[in-house]
């Protein structure tokens, strides 16, 4: 690109990246991950679309998913390139590479997704990989299967080309051992305010997709799976209703098998942010005395959203033609 033309570029960069909430060069180097030019063209996005994804990290994962958007992409490419930028961040503790490992020290992920038919596709318990929500898609779109887990889902990435990587960074490998010191494995959600990444998109043609990927608990055994790549329990979406995900302790998730039930309240009629009230009281009403974090986020397919948690300190990033903002999630 010649100086005059990377000077235009970076102009119109800096007001695409003012609108998403962005700086200009975070945004730059998304769509360098994106796409092997810059330089893409792009089309215009109609108002409908729209993208929610939880906590802070929310706000680049909706840029983008935007950005995929706008390159002619569909709302299964949205979450896939949201995850895919999540993923690739090497500071976030828990998704992708840097996530913190287990208590023998690997990191091992877990995602899923749906698109708009009902399709779907997991991945779980899988290492040294560095994208585990785009395996989940191939997983969904060219297998007879729904879900693989570990060595096979691994050989399935190789088999594929897909980039291998050792997940486990410095800062993470010396939390590993600082942890060690007393090995005390009592999970702490919501500290750090940088946590699983589940995300809902809704298309400029009204389709809609989710998707959810994580390394999960922190020092977990080794072999656990969470909630984030069970479909029903980390996230669920019905082409016809809305989508929900969800975050914080995956057993409490799971038990209740919550995002399936956030979407089935909607789909009865209740709004986004009364369905993730039902389903964070249902946990908070069977487990009345354990201290636990769980929020769950909603997007129906009409454009309406919500969410609600059991403690306060979740937040979620809303993203829209207009850009992207963090809201703080109800609680209680
Ligand atoms: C899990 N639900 O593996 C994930 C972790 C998480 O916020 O979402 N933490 O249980």
């Amino acid at each position: 690109m010649s100086h005059a033309s990377r000077r235009s570029f970076l102009k119109k960069l800096g007001a695409t990246a003012a609108a998403l909430g962005l700086s200009p060069w975070s945004l730059e180097s998304m769509l360098q991950a994106q796409t092997s030019s810059a330089t893409r063209h792009t089309r215009p996005v109609s108002g409908q679309a729209k993208m929610i994804a939880t906590w802070n990290h929310g706000i680049e994962c909706n840029a983008a998913g935007f950005l995929a958007l706008q390159q002619g992409g569909g709302a299964m490419d949205m979450i896939e390139a949201g995850a895919r930028i999540v993923e690739s961040d090497g500071t976030g503790l828990s998704v992708g590479i840097g996530g913190l490992p287990d208590r023998d020290g690997h990191v091992t992920l877990d995602a899923c997704c749906m698109d708009e038919t009902g399709n779907a596709g997991s991945v779980c318990f899988v290492q040294d990989l560095a994208h585990p929500l785009s395996l989940a898609r191939r997983v969904m779109e060219d297998t007879p299967h729904v879900m693989l887990a570990g060595a096979g889902a691994e050989q399935y990435a190789r088999e594929l080309g897909m980039d291998t990587c050792d997940l486990l960074t410095e800062q993470s490998r010396q939390a590993w051992m600082e942890w060690r010191k007393t090995s005390n494995y009592a999970p702490v959600i919501n500290i750090e305010n940088h946590d699983t990444i589940g995300i809902l998109a809704l298309d400029d043609e009204g389709k809609m997709a989710g998707g959810c990927t994580t390394s999960g608990l922190a020092y977990k055994m080794h072999g656990r799976v969470g909630d984030s790549p069970i479909l029903g329990a980390g996230l669920f979406v019905d082409p016809e209703v809305g989508g929900a995900t969800a975050t914080g302790l995956g057993e409490a998730v799971m038990k209740t098998v919550g995002s399936f039930l956030v979407v089935e309240l909607m789909r009865q009629g209740r709004s986004p942010q009364d369905a993730c009230e039902e389903a964070v009281h249902r946990i908070m009403e069977r487990m009345p005395t354990a201290d636990l974090q769980v929020g769950y986020l909603a997007l129906g397919k009409d454009g309406g959203y919500g969410a609600h948690a059991i403690h306060g300190g979740f937040n979620y990033a809303l993203t829209t033609v207009d850009g992207g903002r963090i809201i703080d999630a109800t609680h209680g």
